[in-house]
């Protein structure tokens, strides 16, 4: 046996030869940077600029939200919602994969779907609207529909006179949350043709607005024409006069009611600000919307006729339900999302992570800045922290 082990000795010793000399050389290599991957460099010095605090990290189970990225759209507008969703799912949905659901009132046709499949790697729905969502209801008399639309028009109020616009408004602001397709999710995030995402996003905002306890979202927080809302306010009042106990104790009224900044828009609106959050974007809680306090606050409005004899937004609508029936603490500033619809902008100022957008930016025209309300939502914020 012992010319085995005297065979097998000189091998040995190479062999720890070998591995000393290649501990030796990485050694070297690693102190001189040279055996560094460019890329994986790159990567560490991109990680240690600002990111998302610990709170919004993803999460080391891989646990995911019961959500959907949604949209309604039009089939005439697959250029504009190739831009969103290409822009989306670049910043976002490629690391996370939600599904997009489609809602259109009209069949989707052959070539949105190909365009849409082509943008994502995620889950598509594309769904129909049930025409009882869309339709305007039979209590609205249409003769006085058609003389309020003249008469907003010679107001100026934006897109009055077409009637889809007017539907578009009602299914958003009460109808959207009932559609089947959405019954097995809880969050949302709404996408809108034509709107731009300029930041990375690193972490899963579903899970984020889950565990921080928040039922919406937001990104800019704007002044509406007061003239599309004349009884938008005195409706509500008398919704809250009838049900105090959905009034959340630590509300918003304070921003609803404002009358400091644009005391004649408070004025035009009958005690609204005309605040409201611009749901183009909004990342929410279906369940809030499902419940009760809102839901029923809907088809108040809705019974009132405010959708067709005024020009009521979805926006405005949600953030005065948000408002009144959620607490503050639970509407989140989504100040780390870069976005754009035309003509507002929400420009986080992260270093290398945002591009196509100016730090702070807010408009992109002229003479905008005053339609901005997030002063008056900042100050009752500040005094409640
Ligand atoms: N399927 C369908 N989608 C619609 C209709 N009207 C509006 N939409 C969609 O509803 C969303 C809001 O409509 P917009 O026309 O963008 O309304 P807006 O944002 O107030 O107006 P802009 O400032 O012109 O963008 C968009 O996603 C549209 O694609 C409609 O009649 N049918
Ligand atoms: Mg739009």
């Amino acid at each position: 046996m012992p010319s085995i082990h005297w065979r097998k000795r000189p091998l040995a010793v190479a062999l720890s030869c070998i591995a000393v000399f290649s501990v030796a050389i990485i050694l070297l290599l690693r102190s001189t940077g040279t055996n560094i991957d460019p890329k994986r460099f790159a990567h560490d010095v991109f990680r240690k600029k600002p990111g998302p605090t610990a709170a919004q990290l993803p999460p080391e189970d891989g646990k995911r939200a019961k959500a959907a990225l949604i949209s309604l759209v039009r089939n005439s507008e697959i250029d504009q919602l190739k831009q969103s969703m290409t822009e989306l799912e670049a910043v976002f949905n490629h690391k996370f994969n939600y599904p997009w659901i489609f809602f259109n009132d009209e069949p989707f046709d052959e070539n949105f779907k190909k365009v849409t499949r082509e943008l994502t790697n995620a889950e598509i729905q594309y769904e129909q609207i049930p025409k009882e969502h869309w339709e305007v209801p039979s209590w609205i008399n249409k003769d006085l529909m058609y003389a309020s639309f003249d008469k907003l028009a010679s107001e100026n109020v934006q897109y009055s006179k077409m009637l889809s616009y007017h539907q578009m408004c009602r299914w958003n602001s009460g109808m959207f949350y009932k559609h089947p397709a959405l019954d097995d999710y809880k969050w949302y995030w709404r996408v809108e043709p034509n709107v731009h995402f300029y930041c990375d996003i690193d972490y899963d905002v579903f899970r984020f607005m889950e565990k921080n306890n928040k039922t919406y979202g937001f990104t800019i927080n704007l002044y509406d024409s007061p003239q599309s809302l004349p009884t938008l306010w005195p409706t509500t009042e008398e919704y809250i006069d009838a049900h105090p106990e959905y009034l959340a104790p630590d509300n918003s009224m304070e921003w609803l009611t404002d009358a400091t900044n644009r005391p004649h828009h408070n004025f035009l609106a009958h005690g609204y600000s005309a605040c409201h959050f611009w749901s183009n974007f909004e990342i929410a809680d279906l369940d809030f919307w499902r419940g009760d306090a809102y839901d029923k606050y809907f088809e108040y409005l809705d019974k009132s006729g405010g959708f067709f004899y005024e020009r009521w937004g979805d926006a405005p609508v949600h953030s005065i339900g948000v408002g009144l029936f959620a607490d503050k603490s639970q509407v989140h500033y989504f100040d780390d999302i870069g976005y754009n619809h035309v003509p507002f902008v929400n420009c986080p100022d992260l270093p290398g992570k945002c591009r196509g957008c100016e730090p702070n930016e807010f408009f992109r025209g002229v003479g905008l800045e005053k339609e901005n309300c997030m002063p008056v939502w900042n100050k009752m914020m500040e005094k409640a922290n």
